[in-house]
C-alpha cells in the first residue's frame, strides 16, 4: 500500500512504519524503549525534515532577500518556496498573507501589539475562552492595559467545553478582538472554532484562531474558517522548534502598523521617516530563521504524505482506546472529557501528586508532561493545582498506551495502596 492510498480508516494506518522515519523514537531512555506522549508540548522531527534543515547549511546557506549572488538565491527561493507550502497546506490565498514568525506565541503577540493597539480603544473588548494558554491570555491583557480595552471570558463547563450561550452573551457591540484556541492544549477540547467565526463576525469582531494544537491533528483551511488570523507552531507539527506561522487576511495586514522595525520591513529609510515593505516582509524584521522554514516545509511535504485526515482519524482511535486504559486505573480522573476531543488525555490520581506520576512513567521510558500546561485558568477550573497528560501522535502504538497504564498502574501501587 501506498502512503497516497491510506484512506481515513485507522486500522489501515502504519504508525509501525512511519516510527521508523523519526531517528529519535529509535533510541532507549532509561534502558527502555521510548514512550513518547509529550507531543501537545513538542512533536519528535523525521529525518525528512533533519536531512532538509542540515542540506540548507551543508548547501546552500546565506542569508535571503538581499545577496546578488548564487547562494543568496537558492536560500531566499527554498525560504519562499517554504512559505508557499504553508500557504497550499492552510488553503492562503496568497502567499503574502504568510507571515514567518517563531510560533504560536510571537504570532499572537504580533497581533495584539500590531492590529490590537491599532484598533481598540478604552471600553473595547477583547474575547477569550475558559480554556485558553497563558500565550492566548497575557498579550491580551497586555494590550488591554495599554488601550483601555477590556478582556472578556467565555467560561467552560465540567467536561472542558465552553459554554456557548455565554460566548454569544459576551459577543456586542463593544466587541473588537475574538481569540480562541482551536483545540485546548490542556483539555484536548476541540473548539465549535467555524460557528464561533460566524458569530463573531456577525458582532463585528475579527478572529484569530490559536491553532498550536490542532495544525498536526486535523486538515486546517483557513478561508472555509473564515478566520482572520491563524497562529501555529512548527514544532509541533514535527518541524523544528523557532518557526511559526500568522495566517492574516491580506486587507488586515495591509491596514496593520508594523510591529518590529529593523531590516527587511522597510522600503526606504532616512533620518526624517522610513517607508515599509510589502507583505509579508512588513511583519518580518530582521534575518529570519531560514533553515527553521525550510524545515517547516519538509514538515508539512511529509505530513501531506501521510493525509491529515488518516492521522486524525488513527489519533481518535488512540485516544479512545487510551480512554478507556485509563477508565479501569483505579483512582484515576480525566479532566476534560468534552464530546469532541483531540489526542490529549489530562488526569489525576487520588492521593498522587502529577509530578510524582510523572517521575515514575518516566523510569518506565514513558514520556508525559505533568504542570499547568501554560494554563492556569484550566487547573484553578478543575480545583487541581496540576495535572499529568498524555499527549498523542500519528507514530504513538496501542503498545505506547499499553506501557502508560502499566506504569501508571504500578505507580498506585506503589504509592497509593
Ligand atoms: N497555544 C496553545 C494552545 C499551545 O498548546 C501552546 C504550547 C502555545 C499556544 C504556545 O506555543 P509556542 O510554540 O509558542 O510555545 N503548548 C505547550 C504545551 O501544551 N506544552 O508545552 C507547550
Amino acid at each position: 500500500m501506498t502512503l497516497a492510498s491510506y484512506s481515513a480508516h485507522s486500522d489501515d494506518f502504519p504508525a509501525a512504519r512511519l516510527r521508523a522515519d523519526f531517528p529519535i523514537l529509535q533510541r532507549s531512555v532509561r534502558g527502555q524503549p521510548l514512550a513518547y506522549l509529550d507531543n501537545a508540548a513538542t512533536t519528535q522531527k523525521p529525518q525528512a525534515v533533519i536531512d532538509a534543515e542540515s542540506a540548507y547549511y551543508r548547501e546552500i546557506n546565506a542569508n535571503i532577500h538581499r545577496g546578488v549572488h548564487w547562494l543568496s538565491e537558492q536560500a531566499t527561493a527554498a525560504h519562499e518556496g517554504a512559505r508557499e507550502r504553508v500557504r497550499r497546506f492552510l488553503n492562503a490565498r496568497e502567499a503574502a498573507e504568510i507571515i514567518f514568525v517563531r510560533g504560536t506565541t510571537e504570532a499572537i503577540n504580533l497581533v495584539a501589539q500590531s492590529y490590537g493597539r491599532a484598533n481598540l480603544g478604552p471600553g473595547d473588548e477583547v474575547l477569550i475562552t475558559g480554556l485558553e494558554h497563558h500565550s492566548n491570555i497575557v498579550p491580551w491583557q497586555l494590550t488591554c492595559a495599554q488601550t483601555g480595552a477590556v478582556l472578556k471570558v467565555a467560561h467552560i463547563d465540567d467536561r472542558g467545553v465552553v459554554c456557548m450561550d455565554e460566548f454569544r452573551r459576551l459577543l456586542g457591540a463593544r466587541t473588537r478582538i475574538v481569540a480562541v484556541a482551536h483545540v485546548s492544549n490542556a483539555l484536548g477540547t476541540v473548539n465549535p472554532v467555524r460557528e464561533m467565526t460566524e458569530l463573531a463576525h456577525q458582532a463585528g469582531a475579527v478572529v484569530l484562531l490559536d491553532g498550536a494544537q490542532a495544525i498536526a491533528h486535523t486538515p486546517v483551511d483557513v478561508q472555509a474558517l473564515g478566520c482572520d488570523f491563524y497562529a501555529f507552531s512548527g514544532h509541533k507539527l514535527y518541524a523544528p522548534t523557532g518557526i511559526g506561522v500568522l495566517y492574516g487576511r491580506r486587507a488586515l495586514l495591509e491596514a496593520m502598523p508594523p510591529w518590529q522595525g529593523g531590516g527587511d520591513m522597510i522600503r526606504t529609510v532616512s533620518f526624517t521617516g522610513s517607508t515599509w515593505n510589502d507583505l509579508p516582509h512588513k511583519f518580518e524584521a530582521g534575518t529570519p530563521h531560514i533553515a527553521g522554514a525550510i524545515g517547516l516545509g519538509a514538515a508539512i511535504d511529509y505530513v501531506q504524505r501521510i493525509g491529515l485526515a488518516a492521522i486524525g482519524a488513527y489519533e481518535h482511535e488512540l485516544l479512545a482506546y487510551g480512554t478507556a486504559l485509563l477508565g479501569d486505573i483505579p483512582g484515576l480522573r480525566l479532566i476534560g472529557t468534552a464530546p469532541d476531543k483531540a489526542g490529549i488525555l489530562s488526569f489525576v490520581i487520588d492521593g498522587l501528586h502529577a509530578h510524582d506520576i510523572g517521575t515514575v512513567l518516566d523510569s518506565h521510558g514513558v514520556a508525559i508532561r505533568a504542570g499547568h500546561h501554560c494554563a492556569m485558568p484550566v487547573m484553578e477550573r478543575f480545583g487541581v493545582p496540576a495535572t499529568a497528560r498524555a499527549s498523542l501522535a500519528f507514530y504513538n502504538t496501542h503498545e505506547d498506551l499499553d506501557r502508560l497504564a502499566q506504569a501508571l498502574r504500578r505507580a498506585v501501587e506503589m504509592f497509593v495502596r
